[in-house]
């Protein structure tokens, strides 16, 4: 039931957010009575871990010192308490492209698929990377890459994408007992405005979440779980891997993949994430500086969002929703999130001096919108720090006026969702931070 929640986008929004709630409600007598607060007045009172005060006190005294001490132990302290820790890049991974169309979309693009294996044994778990990069660009072009909800061949009608054969939600239109069929091609194109991304000299590259791990909670079975963790003698450690660590660590192999491509710019790579998967983008993004932008469309409780506002979505209803995201210790800040040595703020802060760009909408209450704005400014003093700008402004902006400093913001109109509009800011602020136009 729980993964029957689904992307909120797909399934209708909030409405459909706040059902899946009560959904959940039904099903435990100890939850019965939580409403989410929607009431900027009833957000609890609180004082966020400043992001420059050491480990056992003292503040950060230079650039230097972030660097080299306080970047570590708060990527550390995110690690223990949040997201789990992840391994590194795996012995014996193998990238093959089974697909070189250069003449996809009608001669605007080069479309590639690559299948990167794990372990490069035959039982290895894999993952399909659908790249298309314009034709009309000098290379290496730049990239935006980000994970997919429904499956790579959701992303455009294009006949010649690979269909997915991976495990996927059977929420979606098409899916037959948790499976692809023709009828799913496109159906989730409006998120992916693929010839406007080409008009503007970006690549494209998208990698279906399941593919790395499915998204239901199996006890860290199936997906890169099953086939990296250690052999386990009882209890899973409280600091292992969840979904959100898997899926980010399955973006640094794609990127690991990018610098053996002649066509991608490795070092132009931005990552962009929505919803759970935005959660994901500023994760792989804090963990990977090789990622040159990193872009969080809509990603709330555990991704932009402040915690300690508990405005709408809290630590403890998504820790009861989705048990296999984070890692166990996250648990125990279940209505507590006073006590988290952490906020998003510091997340957003991890990944200074690169640009980063946090969007909410206005209808995605859920999300917390003032939270995700206020964790954007609050990250701005170790921008300042190292010597850029941050966020530039104070006040959060009203509706469709986008600011963009090495932090950017927006909050435009309509529900949570990955929209053309949303993706022309992110071309507009890749623009200026890695093409120097004003
Ligand atoms: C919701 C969840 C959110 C968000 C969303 C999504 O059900 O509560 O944190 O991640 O799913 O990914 O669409």
């Amino acid at each position: 039931m729980l993964t029957s929640l689904g992307d909120a986008g797909a399934l209708g929004g909030l409405a459909i957010l706040f059902l899946a709630g009560v959904t959940f409600l039904a099903d435990s007598a100890s939850a019965s009575s939580w409403r989410p607060n929607y009431d900027e007045s009833k957000v609890p009172s609180y004082t966020l871990p400043d992001p420059l005060e050491m480990k056992g006190g003292g503040n950060v005294a230079d650039a230097e010192a972030w660097r080299t001490r306080r970047r570590s132990e708060i990527v550390e302290l995110f690690r223990k308490h949040v997201y789990g820790r992840a391994p590194g890049k795996p012995e014996g991974m193998t990238f093959k492209t089974f697909d070189l169309e250069p003449k996809a979309l009608d001669g605007k693009a080069t479309r590639k698929q690559v299948t990167v294996s794990v372990t490069g044994k035959p039982d290895s778990p894999s993952m399909d990377i659908l790249m298309y990069l314009p034709n009309r660009a000098k290379k290496p072009v730049p990239v935006f890459v980000l994970l997919n909800f429904q499956g790579n061949h959701s992303i455009h009608p294009d006949p010649g994408i690979k269909l997915s054969t991976s495990w996927i939600s059977k929420n979606y239109e098409g899916v037959v007992n948790n499976r692809a069929t023709e009828a799913c091609r496109g159906k989730a194109q409006s998120r992916f405005p693929v010839e406007k991304i080409l008009e503007r000299g970006y690549g494209l590259a998208t990698i279906y979440y399941g593919d790395i791990d499915p998204d239901f909670h199996d006890g860290f079975k199936n997906g890169v779980h099953g086939a990296l963790d250690k052999p386990r003698q009882g209890e899973r450690p409280p600091d292992a891997w969840g979904a959100i660590g898997a899926w980010a660590w399955g973006l640094s192999r794609a990127l690991d993949y990018f610098e053996t491509d002649r066509d991608v710019d490795a070092k132009r790579v931005i990552v962009l994430g929505h919803s759970r998967l935005g959660k994901t983008s500023l994760w792989a993004g804090a963990c990977d500086e090789r990622f040159a932008i990193v872009i969080s469309n809509d990603s709330g409780c555990g991704g932009a969002a402040l915690s300690r506002r508990a405005f709408g979505e809290t630590v403890e209803r998504i820790n009861a929703n989705f048990p296999h995201w984070f890692c166990g210790n996250f648990k125990k800040y279940n209505d507590r999130e006073g006590d988290l040595p952490v906020d998003q703020h510091m997340l957003i802060a991890l990944i200074a001096p690169r640009p980063v760009y946090v969007a909410s909408a206005e209808e995605d209450r859920w999300a917390d919108p003032h939270g995700e704005f206020l964790a954007a400014l609050h990250a701005s003093p170790v921008y300042r720090l190292l010597g850029t700008e941050g966020l530039p402004t104070t006040q959060m902006p009203q509706v469709n006026q986008p600011v963009m400093g090495t932090i950017g913001y927006h909050i435009r109109t309509g529900r949570h969702d990955l929209t053309e509009y949303d993706w022309q800011r992110y071309m507009d602020f890749a623009d200026k931070h890695l093409r120097g136009k004003p």
